[in-house]
């Protein structure tokens, strides 16, 4: 006799419950962009770099450009790994251009 096929019997895929899967994306690392200090920079260009590339105020630039220079590093700022590369890579240009000894580098934070 045929009877009709209960949802277990099905091969058609209809009928089936379907368990969500967990999501395997994990959001992107960030990455801190930092400044060192060294003897030679002028504190008056590491403040505009702070302000031009990391739109920062000139209070606020200042603060961070005196804790590089009393700690011997400071944060510019927390990015994504394309966007903190690129501060990077600003940072050095203008630096090397004006031949000053400014370090700048990223770590994942
Ligand atoms: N130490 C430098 C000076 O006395 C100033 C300075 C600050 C340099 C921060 C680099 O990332 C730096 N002129």
């Amino acid at each position: 006799m045929s009877e009709r096929p209960t949802d277990v019997d099905r091969q058609d895929g209809f009928g089936l419950a379907v368990e969500e899967a967990e999501p395997k994306v994990k959001p992107p690392p960030l990455y801190r962009v930092l400044l060192l200090n060294d003897d030679f920079t002028p504190m008056e260009f590491v403040v505009d770099i702070l302000e031009s590339i990391f739109s920062m105020e000139r209070t606020r630039a200042t603060q961070v450009m005196l804790e590089v220079h009393t700690k011997g590093r400071g944060i510019c700022g927390v990015f994504s790994f394309e966007i903190a590369e690129t501060k990077v890579a600003q940072v050095m240009t203008i630096a090397n251009q004006h031949q000053h000894p400014l370090l700048c580098t990223m770590e994942e934070s």
